[in-house]
């Protein structure tokens, strides 16, 4: 048999060598590489633009080959237009690779590998139109469009002058020009001179690039016929990128230097320590950190540190409210992330401003993913522990956005079934289809909400036990000790899931309170905009509120060990207490008085399953996100001195509500028509 051959063979022989490296080797003689005959299926044209003002601005456009009468898609980005028209796709295990840092988060091309790193080594074009361009693209361009990418004045390709998110021409803005008067001259100058298309162009970007699109629709070129503004940032003071409710996110101080140190890629800051916690602590205000990076050599900083209230530099450039003035023309998708770590405020305060105006309802639309920042244009299996039913970004694309872009802009095409509002469900894991939004809020929404009452005792219930000011729970916040918003050390490679993060690496801190409910016995659903309503006093003179909803899952899950007694965060914000009666006018509080904090919280459409608990933390440090309140009312934050900065006692009064948008576990949803 087989097995006695190989028995009666001899044992091999021990190697006798003692040296693997030959004295002496010649190489084979290497053959010249000889690349074969490529065959682009799109041609890649670079352009300069001009602008009415006579400035010219850089601009790719990618074309397939043999198009005729295709749509356009346009994107202006101060991202670099050559880089992210010529991005490979990334591809992405489980959709959540390591965040960028903020200064490089939201562009789908720059992550690892793409982008920004690709001009130190250029690599060849693909041959293939899809694999060139972004995955994002990638709906578009098997549908046969024509794509472009355009830089902003003043950034990468582009001649003029920069202006960070620059204000509607006016006081704010000397320029002359700004992004509405770019789009309009653009999209003018593409239906001219683009003759494989069919003078018809949608708009759509994330983030900046969103902020570019809402700019095109406060007066849009009658060629503009659709536009997405993907987490648009919209109010930099209210709730997007720079500040919430006042309180500066001074981790974007690494992108004021990224973005305004240079006209191409500008440098990056080396923080001193790993620990971005410790590196912002040891200097100080957000000021003096600033100082230390010589951000005083740039404008934006200037001007941001002259504007920490929301004063006329801020409002007039509030484009929630620009955009509610006139009615919206251009059939416009609305998106943001549930979890948009970046720009939470834009698209949902945009479309509910727009809203009253969509009397014919088919101009306003809404999308809400369960998304972090920008991860509509990457792939959407999962965020952090969370793992969703299939991929929800590219089926996005594929049943929504396209059929929605084709509608307006592919000649003949079908009318698409897109609902007024399409939101994730975080809860059950799906899609629903509504007419309007929110389901339920504090004032004007068919239901109201349902106040859950933070009682002194740290129970949490809707039932409202004799109220009295008297009961109050309290905690020491001390600015030397402030409380992580993710666990140290902060690097901020977790920057995309940080809004998910499983909150009990605070839970038990002497300056985290917590309130919880019993667990649920029936399923609970929240849809809509909860409102925090904060009676609280400080024995400081300045304070800021921190409020966490949070999702806190049972034991006894075999399967996914990770979410036994998870503590999911589905809406926290920050606000800060000067601001409690004029935003504009911040006014210092009256050291242990209870006063009222009342501000808005992001939307859920979220279910807490039976065995759940709802959960609420306060807090009155979120750093090194946020810059640390000093606790005594000075003028300027950014200037406060290290002796301003003061331990408080901060009591939270059992009149406390969170406005809860609890709505029947089934409302009214669109069913799809396929
Ligand atoms: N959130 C980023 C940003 C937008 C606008 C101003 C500053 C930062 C972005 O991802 O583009």
């Amino acid at each position: 048999s087989a097995v006695a051959t190989a028995q009666s063979q001899a044992a091999p022989q021990p190697r006798v060598t003692d040296n693997d490296i030959p004295t002496s080797f010649t190489a084979p003689k290497q053959q010249p590489f000889v690349a074969p005959a490529v065959q682009y299926d799109y041609d890649r044209r670079e352009v300069m633009i001009p602008m009415r003002d006579g400035t010219k601005l850089f601009a790719v456009i990618v074309v397939p080959k043999g198009a005729k009468g295709a749509p356009m898609v346009l994107t202006r980005t101060c991202y670099n237009a050559g880089a992210r028209a010529s991005a490979s796709r990334v591809p992405t295990a489980t959709g959540s690779e390591a965040a960028p840092a903020p200064a490089q988060a939201g562009r789908n091309a720059r992550v690892a590998g793409a982008s920004g790193e690709r001009d130190a080594s250029p690599r060849p074009h693909s041959p293939h139109m899809v694999d060139e361009l972004p995955l994002s693209d990638e709906v578009f361009v098997r549908a046969g469009y024509i794509r472009v990418y355009q830089d902003v004045r003043g950034k990468y390709g582009s001649e003029g002058k920069y202006l960070m998110t620059p204000p509607p021409v006016g006081p704010w803005n000397p320029t002359g020009a700004d992004d509405t008067m770019d789009a309009y001259d653009t999209i003018d100058w593409l239906v001219k001179n683009v003759p494989e298309s069919n003078g018809k162009v949608g708009m759509i970007g994330s983030s900046y690039e969103g902020f570019t699109v809402v700019m095109a629709l406060l007066n849009p070129h009658p060629a503009l016929k659709v536009a997405s503004p993907e987490s648009p940032m919209v109010d930099g003071w209210m709730g997007d990128d720079w500040f919430h409710y006042g309180a500066f996110r001074q981790r974007m101080l690494d992108y004021f230097i990224a973005q305004t140190s240079a006209r191409g890629a500008g440098s990056r800051v080396q923080h001193e320590q790993r620990d971005d916690y410790s590196s912002f602590l040891s200097k100080g205000s957000a000021g003096d950190f600033a100082r230390a990076q010589g951000q005083d050599q740039l404008p934006f900083w200037r001007t941001v540190e002259e504007h920490p209230a929301y004063d006329s530099f801020w409002q007039s450039q509030a484009l929630d409210k620009l955009i509610a003035q006139k009615p919206l023309t251009v059939p416009t998708l609305w998106l943001q992330g549930l979890w948009d770590q970046e720009d939470m405020w834009g698209a949902i305060h945009s479309y509910r401003a727009v809203e009253p105006k969509d009397t014919n309802n088919d101009k306003n639309y809404l999308v809400m993913g369960p998304w972090r920042h920008s991860q509509v244009n990457r792939e959407g299996r999962s965020l952090g522990p969370l793992i969703w039913d299939g991929d929800t970004t590219a089926n996005y694309r594929q049943d929504v956005l396209l059929p929605f872009f084709n509608q307006y802009l592919k000649d003949g095409s079908a009318k698409a079934d897109t609902p007024p509002v399409y939101i994730y469900n975080t809860g059950e894991d799906h899609w629903d289809r509504f007419s309007k939004w929110p389901l339920s809020c504090e004032a004007g929404c068919e239901q109201p909400t349902k106040p859950l009452y933070l009682h002194a005792d740290g129970t949490l219930s809707f039932d409202k036990q004799a109220e009295s000011r008297s009961k109050f729970t309290d905690y020491v916040s001390d600015p030397a000790k402030p409380v992580p918003y993710s666990p140290r050390p902060v690097t901020g490679s977790d920057w995309g899931q940080w809004l998910v993060l499983d909150q009990r690496f605070v839970d038990g801190r002497p300056d985290v309170l917590t309130w919880q409910t019993a667990p649920l016995k029936e399923a609970m659903r929240v849809s809509g905009e909860p409102t925090a309503n904060l009676v609280a006093s400080s024995s400081g003179t300045d304070s800021d509120w921190v409020v966490k909803i949070i999702d806190v899952f049972p034991d006894g899950n075999q399967q996914n060990l990770e979410m036994n007694g998870y503590e999911l965060p589905i809406s926290m914000d920050i606000f800060r207490g000067r601001y409690r009666k004029s935003f504009e006018k911040p006014e210092a509080l009256k050291p242990n008085q209870p006063e009222e904090f009342k501000f808005g919280l992001p939307q859920v459409n979220h279910v807490f399953q039976p065995g759940h608990r709802i959960m609420v933390q306060v807090q009155s440090t979120w750093f090194p996100l946020y810059d640390r309140n000093p606790q005594t009312f000075v003028p300027n934050i950014f200037d406060a001195k290290a002796a301003d900065y003061q331990k408080a006692t901060q009591r939270i009064y059992s009149s406390s509500t969170i406005s809860m948008p609890v709505v029947p576990v089934q409302p009214v949803t669109i069913p799809a028509t396929k």
